[in-house]
């Protein structure tokens, strides 16, 4: 008899034989009917599901927090130095990108440090190899992490006290708390918007709610140790994916597992990066060079 050949790739979301292009099995004019909108749409291409409007809308409000924080963010400056060397879009979109999920591997691979300090004291700060500044995601990148610390802590019941006196004894960060230049004194509004529409929104935010208490013991220590835009919107989506009634607690691990977090910030991201292309480009800009009066210039041997 015939004899099936196996196929080569399973996929279980998007189908454009027929005539009409389906979502996971939506098709494309209801989406647009249903004005679904790009949290819909996101919802059926990366769950599988059609989550209920507050989860999709949520969606949507990440897209639009995190889709620019302006030129002076890694990310955006190396997107824009790329574009000035004459790269095309999807090479300087790239470059930007990497610079959300370049870091870690950075960190895991680091190279033996030069005792520097024997040379310049205004090296100390390269000096610090085994510091815990230095390990693991410092510009964006850091939602998966912050949700599976933030969840774990929470679900082994530890208090918010006890998870911090931990991190600093292992000498660890705490992924979702920080940031460069927002602080109590001067509030991140992004964290305060989405902050207002989990309260409001969510039919219960315990990890959330886990989260904020962490942040109120470490912004006693520094008032910049703030929950950062990373931290809220990975404590929200484990509120989500645990509350919303359409995944197993399995289920939901695993997408914290596979990324799908800091997949949000990557999209929103990728719009601002798309527009700081454009921008250079847009105004002509030439082939930037550093200035030398901006680097410290030091060999080891002499
Ligand atoms: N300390 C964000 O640090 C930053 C601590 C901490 C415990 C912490 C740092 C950090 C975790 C990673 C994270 C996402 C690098 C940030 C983002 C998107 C963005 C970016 C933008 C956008 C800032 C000074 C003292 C030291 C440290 C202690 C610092 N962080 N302790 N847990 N998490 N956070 N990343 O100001 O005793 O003096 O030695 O890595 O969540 O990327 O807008 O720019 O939209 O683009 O450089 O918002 O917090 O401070 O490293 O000099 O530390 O605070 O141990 O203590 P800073 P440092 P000590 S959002």
């Amino acid at each position: 008899g015939l004899i099936r050949k196996p196929a080569a790739f399973i996929s279980t979301i998007c189908d454009e034989r027929g005539q009409e292009l389906s979502y996971c099995g939506v098709p494309i004019s209801q989406v647009l009917e249903r004005q679904l909108g790009v949290g819909g749409t996101i919802s059926l291409l990366w769950f599988q599901r059609e989550l209920p409007d507050w989860a999709c809308k949520f969606f949507e409000l990440v897209l639009i927090v995190t889709a620019d924080h302006g030129p002076a963010v890694s990310g955006a400056h190396n997107c824009m130095v790329t574009a000035r060397a004459g790269k095309d879009l999807i090479s300087s979109v790239v470059s930007g990108l990497l610079t959300i999920i370049f870091c870690k591997i950075v960190c895991e691979h680091r190279p033996p440090m030069i005792k520097l300090t024997k040379l310049l004291p205004y090296a100390l700060v390269l000096d610090d190899a085994s510091s815990p500044k230095v390990g693991g995601d410092r510009f964006g990148g850091a939602l998966d992490r912050a949700a599976a610390d933030f969840c774990a802590a929470y679900d082994k019941g530890q208090h918010p006290q006890e998870f911090v006196n931990e991190k600093r004894a292992k000498g660890e960060l705490i992924m979702g708390i920080g940031h460069r230049v927002k602080s109590i004194n001067n509030p991140d509004s992004r964290v305060k918007e989405l902050k207002a529409y989990v309260q409001s929104r969510w039919p219960t935010w315990p990890v959330t709610r886990y989260a904020l208490d962490v942040e109120a013991i470490t912004t006693r220590k520094k008032p910049n140790l703030i929950l950062n835009v990373d931290g809220i919107v990975a404590a929200a989506m484990v509120d989500l994916l645990r509350h919303c009634q359409l995944f197993t607690q399995e289920e939901g691990n695993m997408y914290i597992e596979m990324g799908t977090i800091n997949a949000l910030f990557v999209l929103g991201r990728t719009i601002g990066l798309v527009g700081h292309y454009l921008d250079q480009k847009r105004m002509k800009q030439p082939l930037y060079r550093h200035p030398w009066d901006d680097i410290t210039y030091m060999s080891p041997l002499n």
